[in-house]
């Protein structure tokens, strides 16, 4: 795997899936695979899971991390190109990123959209560099338009919590149906998370409704052929799996509006109105959550919530992509 933004980088799901089954089932079965290498992980934004997954996720396979917070404890890195640096950022990542691959075996990136400029951020211009110019594997760790090591560890919860209801194999018999639901937030947030989920459900054996207020309509290379319904009661009847989840206008139907939050209606707060027509459907968010503005307190704190096992497999999603770019550095 020369890098991992997208479900096809990680190849078939079925054998992904059974892979991070055994990495959650035997943590410690490949400790020595990351002996004597290391792992950067670059933070331009906040995290508490991605950090401190990857961490451990590190420590699991015996990799050693480093960990660089862009701005706090390193000089403030220039991203875009040809830019006069007369401003208060010291070093362009031109520099910045070999000196970095230099150092390590592989290297994560956190680099939020900035949400001003839709073709810099579905440019994944600020990823693309480090991909480009370390000479080294690149894992997102949320990057401008995709978190893939949160949706990878949403596919592995949906599929313990769908053999956990039926007894069955998520890709034997019936496919569950799982609703990415729009919900308010007081802020414009990116649409990485809404992207990568859309991407990895629509190559997993379920069957994906959107939902949302009209003008958030999501990038059409991650809707593909899901069902939108913009009705979300209509949208939420007989679901298994809720995944509720705040995004800025991705600016498809409005392109002068990208980054906007363009409505706060809270009508689409998910709460147990909802969850009543649904089939006894797990609820699912990513964290962090604005409680009782994207979800009610009585459905967060409910038995069906299952928001603190899904933030656990960020370790096993994290470990099974390194396990992979590691068994490659090793077999090249
Ligand atoms: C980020 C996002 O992409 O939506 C990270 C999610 C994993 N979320 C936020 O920035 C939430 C910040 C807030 O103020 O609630």
């Amino acid at each position: 795997m020369k890098s991992f933004l997208h479900v096809s980088d990680i190849g078939p799901l079925a054998t992904a899936l059974e892979e991070a089954r055994q990495v959650k089932a035997t943590p410690l079965a490949w400790r020595h695979l990351g002996e004597g290498k290391t792992v950067v992980l670059v933070f331009f934004n906040n995290s508490l899971r991605t950090r401190l997954s990857s961490q451990k996720a590190a420590y699991n396979l015996g990799l050693q991390p480093i960990v660089l917070n862009v701005g706090a404890d390193s000089w403030k890195l220039e991203t875009e190109l040809g830019v006069v640096m007369d401003g208060d950022r010291s070093e362009h990542l031109r520099e910045a990123v070999p000196v970095i691959g230099s150092y390590c075996d592989l290297i994560g990136v956190r680099s939020f959209a900035g949400l001003n400029d839709r073709d810099f951020d579905y440019a994944e211009t600020i990823l693309r560099q480090f991909i480009d110019w370390s000479g080294r594997p690149v894992i997102s760790l949320e990057s401008a338009t995709v978190h893939p090591c949160q949706a990878f560890a949403d596919l592995i919860t949906i599929d313990e919590y769908w053999t956990r209801k039926t007894g069955l194999r998520l890709g034997s018999g019936r496919r569950p149906k799982v609703v990415l639901s729009w919900a308010p937030h007081p802020r414009a947030l990116p649409q990485a998370v809404p992207n990568s989920f859309a991407e990895w459900m629509n190559a997993a054996p379920v069957d994906l409704v959107i939902t949302h207020p009209e003008g958030y309509e999501l990038d059409p290379q991650f809707v593909q052929g899901a069902r939108v319904e913009y009705d979300q009661m209509k949208a939420f009847e007989g679901a298994d799996f809720v995944y509720a989840k705040n995004w800025s206008c991705p600016g498809v139907s409005c392109p002068q509006a990208y980054g906007q939050v363009l409505n706060y209606d809270r009508s689409w707060t998910v709460d147990e109105r909802q969850m009543a027509v649904t089939d006894g459907a797990y609820f699912l968010h990513c964290l962090p959550v604005r409680r009782n503005v994207v979800v009610s307190d009585a459905v967060l704190d409910s038995p069906k919530s299952i928001v603190i096992p899904e933030a656990a497999n960020r370790v096993v999603s994290a470990q099974t992509v390194m396990k992979r770019i590691l068994e490659d550095i090793k077999n090249q």
